[in-house]
């Protein structure tokens, strides 16, 4: 019988709407990240590095892309006959069909796909976190500690700290608290969402809350496992780590690459990050093209100006048009005269020539305020912005738009949005 020590369980199946129209077609974990990568690179990347070979990924909302990019796991060396990658949708059972209703849910759903690799300790990760974190050393700590269960944990700022899991532990770093996204928190020790069970203890717990609604981690099972008295500690991680559920994090995430000594480090070779990669061809900078604290990707071939940027690969930039601080994912490509501030451009978009994008003051969008509120343009995949139009910040575009929208010309403050891609 197969026998693996840890395996892990990585959840990409959450909508992530918080990212607005970046997620409207693509589950969170598969969006781009700097100029190469997409989110889940960093996890799967994490493992592989950490000695874990068997890896489920969860999905549900949205993987086409997910599952495209995942494949068989050749690039993070996970495509192995004796565990290696599995991607695990929900599926149609005998008794009832049902969605992943909650992360543990999620999870429960698939107890004989862990039962199968016989494994010690269960590894729960979520899918749209940048960062790099040794696995077997959190394992370590968890056995050290003859934990059931183990939170990774970080200190936030206490303004943050009502968006995560808090963890109050004693001075030997057992659990002594644990309150889901508290309203007024009493510590700033965040969960990262990332943990190590027992396998008992996890498979108990799952069936235990079996009925429960919409079973979450957070919600229902650490709540449970504190109850019932079992050992949960908290392993402090000190590294960088940043959770990209909203634009505005995930721009800030993708603008800290492009410093000169980068907090969040691409380049150390004894801690790669594995993506998929397409063979294409080299990037290329035209005479007069001006292009100063960026990241380029390959077959790339800038024209204008790109200041503060991350370019993704197989982005065409026009004579004259100045980018700046700004995010353009692959295959995306920007006219002639083109004015770019402050915006993040999904995949295979056409910004015609004349654009401007990030006009004005920041306009609430009336939309969704709370998404769309960072002062960025933010435009979906497959977008089509005609010439000379000009967007106002706070502003999200979705689909192939035409110039009758916008009868002055003028997308302001985020007053129109997400147009139908079903114009041709
Ligand atoms: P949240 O950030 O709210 O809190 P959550 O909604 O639990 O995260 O999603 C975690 C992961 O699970 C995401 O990667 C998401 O895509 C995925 N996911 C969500 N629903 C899913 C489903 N039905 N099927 C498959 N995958 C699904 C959690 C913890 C907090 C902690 C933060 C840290 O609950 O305590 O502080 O993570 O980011
Ligand atoms: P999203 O919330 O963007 O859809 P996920 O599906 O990955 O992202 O799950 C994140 C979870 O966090 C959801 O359960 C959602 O209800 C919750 N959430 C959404 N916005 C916030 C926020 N501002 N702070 C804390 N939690 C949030």
């Amino acid at each position: 019988m197969i026998k693996k020590e840890m395996i892990a369980m990585l959840l990409a199946g959450g909508q992530g709407s918080r990212l607005g129209v970046l997620t409207s077609d693509v589950a969170k974990p598969a969006v781009a990240f700097g100029g190469k990568y997409r989110i889940i690179d960093f996890p799967l990347s994490n493992c592989i590095n950490s000695g874990i070979d068997t890896v489920g990924v969860l999905t549900q909302y949205q993987p086409l892309r997910l599952n495209t990019h995942i494949g068989i796991g050749i690039p993070w060396d996970l495509d192995r006959n004796n565990g290696g990658v599995t991607v695990l949708p929900p599926y149609e059972r005998s008794n009832n069909s049902e969605w992943y209703t909650g992360t543990a849910n999620a999870i429960y759903q698939n107890l004989r796909y862990m039962e199968s690799y016989n494994p010690e300790y269960v590894l729960i990760l979520s899918g749209d976190h940048i960062y790099k974190m040794d696995y077997e050393v959190m394992l370590d700590f968890h056995k050290a500690n003859h934990a059931d269960v183990t939170i990774a944990t970080m200190p936030v700022s206490m303004e943050e700290a009502s968006r995560f899991g808090i963890v109050i532990a004693d001075e030997n770093k057992k659990i002594q608290d644990f309150e889901e996204k508290p309203e007024k928190p009493r510590s700033n020790l965040a969960s990262m969402g990332i943990y190590i069970f027992s396998w008992k203890v996890l498979r108990d717990a799952l069936i235990e809350l079996k009925d429960q609604q919409s079973c979450d981690f957070g919600k229902h099972i650490i709540p449970y496992c504190f109850k019932n008295n079992k050992r949960l500690f908290a392993y402090e991680f000190n590294g960088y780590w940043k959770d990209v559920g909203t634009l505005g994090s995930y721009w800030e995430a993708n603008m800290e690459l492009i410093d000169l000594i980068p907090e969040f480090n691409l380049y150390e070779e004894f801690w790669k990050i594995y993506t998929k990669c397409d063979t294409i061809e080299p990037q290329y900078i035209a005479p007069g093209a001006k292009v100063e604290r960026c990241i380029i990707g390959e077959a790339a071939e800038i024209h204008g100006a790109v200041i503060n940027s991350v370019i993704g690969p197989n982005v065409y930039i026009g004579p004259g048009a100045v980018v700046r601080d700004s995010i353009i994912m692959k295959d995306t490509s920007i006219g002639r005269d083109v004015t770019i501030d402050k915006s993040i451009i999904a995949e295979n978009c056409r910004i015609e020539d004349g654009v401007t994008l990030g006009i004005g003051e920041a306009a609430p969008n009336k939309l969704n305020e709370s998404v769309y509120s960072f002062g960025l343009v933010t435009i979906g995949d497959d977008s089509v912005v005609p010439e000379n139009v000009k967007v106002g910040k706070n502003t999200a575009i979705s689909g192939v738009t035409v110039k009758e929208d916008y009868p002055d010309g003028v997308l302001a403050g985020g007053e129109v949005i997400i147009k139908a891609g079903d114009r041709k």
